[in-house]
């Protein structure tokens, strides 16, 4: 970790103030003072690569946990694929074929088509922090995969992005057509919103829980978040780009649905309000990183390792990351950010944290 954190500083928060549009974005980030909790036991974590450096994940644990991934020490790759099979199988009914069947088939289609599951796994993750059966996350977790996957459908078309290769299959757009793909897009939107409602008051969430995590995911994937992201993006499309406008369009078009994601888990788990601000502050961290690891993979990996066109940004000449910073001070940005990320997580019972934890790592250390 030292060989990670060294070289994080050159871009530190310069301060601690609110999620403002258009403001240098670390500042959000700044870990919280003292909060009132006991630190919880340390989790055994073996770091063995630096950023990019390797494959897979980046963590090493020991092994002697429950079936799914969880006990007194702590298997990451158990636990991700356990709780991403569960998301899977739950979207999977979630969604069952009816009519108009090419509209079924389109949304489906694009939601079972794989992915890495991150911001479901995120939701159940922080639900299970805050003390809570990760059942009950279940259908908020669907909710936000369902709502990455139609912005994935609509970022593929003609209009936006063009691009004919998502998820290591065509896009749904060159599968289906336009007007499909729009739709099924449109669909998937207002369906997370529907099967949240229903779930939850299924499982007896209680509603008020049911009703906040609503609005936090709406603000996420609107004018809060991923659509204002995107317009800013589109926007400045061929323009000189500042690191605050860079900032700007990462924080709400990539940022903003991980930390719903996560704060939703929080809610739905009955989370208390310190504890709720603390999963958003790690959520920002990692969601931003999410974007900075995205870059520098767009300009380092090959078509093939990504299942979505490579070099699409350079290509472009799109402002990233790596293109304003160059790629090392990029990967020190992100080694900062996970260092901000892991800080927020130490006010909670350690092995309730773990997940997390390893999923900032993932997150990190990820090659696709
Ligand atoms: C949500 C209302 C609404 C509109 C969508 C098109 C659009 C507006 C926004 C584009 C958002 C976008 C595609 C941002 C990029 C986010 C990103 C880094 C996606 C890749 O996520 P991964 O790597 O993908 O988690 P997988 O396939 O693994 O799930």
């Amino acid at each position: 970790m030292d060989k990670l954190a060294s070289g994080c500083l050159r871009h530190r928060a310069p301060s601690s103030k609110p999620y403002t549009p258009f403001q240098r974005s670390p500042s959000l980030l700044a870990p919280a003072a003292g909060r009132g909790r006991s630190r919880g036991r340390s989790v055994s974590i073996v770091v063995r690569c630096v950023l990019g450096a390797r494959p897979g994940t980046a963590t090493t644990t020991e092994l002697k946990g429950r079936d799914d991934g969880i006990g007194g020490s702590f298997d990451f790759e158990r636990y991700m694929s356990v709780r991403a099979a569960a998301v899977h199988d739950a979207l999977d009914r979630a969604l069952p074929l009816g009519l108009p069947e090419r509209l079924y088939e389109s949304m489906r289609y694009s939601v079972l088509a794989g992915g890495k599951r991150v911001r479901p796994v995120l939701a159940v993750a922080a639900c299970e922090l805050v003390g809570c059966d990760s059942a009950a996350a279940t259908p908020v977790a669907c909710a936000v995969e369902m709502i990455h996957t139609m912005s994935l459908i609509h970022d593929d078309m003609p209009c936006m992005d063009d691009d004919s290769l998502r998820r290591g299959r065509p896009s749904n757009h060159v599968a289906f057509g336009e007007f499909t793909a729009l739709l099924a897009g449109d669909a998937l939107l207002a369906l997370a919103f529907e099967h949240m409602a229903r779930g939850c008051a299924e499982l007896g969430v209680p509603a008020e829980r049911t009703l906040r995590a609503v609005a936090e995911l709406g603000s996420a994937a609107g004018t809060g978040g991923v659509a204002a992201g995107q317009v800013a993006d589109k926007a400045n499309e061929g323009l000189p780009v500042s690191l605050a406008m860079l900032e700007y369009i990462h924080v709400h078009k990539t940022a903003r649905l991980l930390e719903a994601a996560a704060v939703s888990g929080a809610i739905i788990g009955g989370g208390d309000d310190a504890e709720i601000e603390s999963v958003r502050r790690y959520a920002r961290c990692i969601g931003l990183l999410f974007q900075v690891v995205d870059d520098v993979l767009d300009m380092t990996s090959t078509s093939e390792q990504l299942g979505k066109t490579a070099g699409k940004d350079v290509e472009a000449d799109k402002a990233t990351y790596p293109k304003l910073l160059g790629v090392d001070q990029a990967r020190a940005y992100a080694a900062e950010l996970l260092t901000m990320a892991e800080a927020e997580l130490e006010g909670f019972d350690a092995d309730r944290a773990a997940p997390l934890r390893h999923l900032a790592r993932f997150i990190a250390y990820r090659q696709h």
